[in-house]
């Protein structure tokens, strides 16, 4: 199976460039800032707690996002590949991840850690929250995203490195040209 794990800050494209990755590899999406969006609009307790917490820049609690992305894999059996999509965000969840698909006989083909300069992020994130609706694209909650993400989420690098998974990618450019990158990286491990 080839499962990749896409990887970094917020409004680094992690979700943009999933969209082609799929296209190109057949793979399946699980993004999970879509699942908890989706949780939020039919208003499931899950939905209800995760509010209080994307609404502040925060992150999930680990269990219930490590229990969420299993039912979730768990109905992906018969894929050929999983494109994993803002998850992992910390080392708990990276473990997690890692022993959920090791129980499935496989793991992580590659982890594509996107690298965007701070005024970029803040540039596009500001640039979609004018079309997105979504509640946490305004500056105060981008600014504690980010802090979340140098704190608890960027340290992941190095766990990714440790299990030899880790590719940098230069995040900044058109799509297409970073797609081109995106590619030559999963290839390599095709
Ligand atoms: P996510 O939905 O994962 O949101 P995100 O980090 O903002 O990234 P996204 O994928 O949406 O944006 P992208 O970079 O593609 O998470 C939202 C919240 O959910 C989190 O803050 C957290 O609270 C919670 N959550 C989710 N997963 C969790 C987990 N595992 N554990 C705990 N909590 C969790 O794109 C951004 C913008 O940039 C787009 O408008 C795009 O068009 C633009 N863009 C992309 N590439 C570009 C390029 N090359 N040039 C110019 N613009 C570009």
């Amino acid at each position: 199976m080839l499962n990749i794990v896409i990887f970094g800050a917020p409004g680094s494209g992690k979700g943009t460039e999933s969209e082609l990755i799929i296209k190109e590899y057949g793979v399946d999406h699980i993004s999970t800032g879509d699942v908890l969006r989706s949780e939020i609009k039919n208003e499931t307790e899950l939905g209800k707690i995760a509010k209080d917490y994307i609404d502040k820049g925060q992150l999930v609690p680990d269990d219930l996002i490590v229990n969420m992305l299993a039912k979730v894999l768990d109905g992906k059996k018969n894929s050929k590949g999983v494109i994993f999509d803002g998850f992992p965000r910390t080392i708990p969840q990276a473990k997690a991840l890692k022993e959920m698909l090791n129980k499935r006989g496989t793991d992580v083909s590659v982890m594509l850690d996107l690298k965007v300069d701070e005024d970029e992020l803040i540039r596009r994130l500001l640039e979609r929250g004018k079309i997105s609706g979504r509640s946490d694209d305004n500056l105060d909650t981008i600014k504690s995203r980010l802090d979340v993400y140098y704190k608890q989420t960027a340290p992941l690098a190095d766990y990714y490195i440790s299990e030899g998974k880790h590719v940098a990618i230069k995040g900044v450019g058109a799509i297409e040209e970073i797609f081109g990158r995106v590619k030559d990286a999963i290839n390599a491990v095709k």
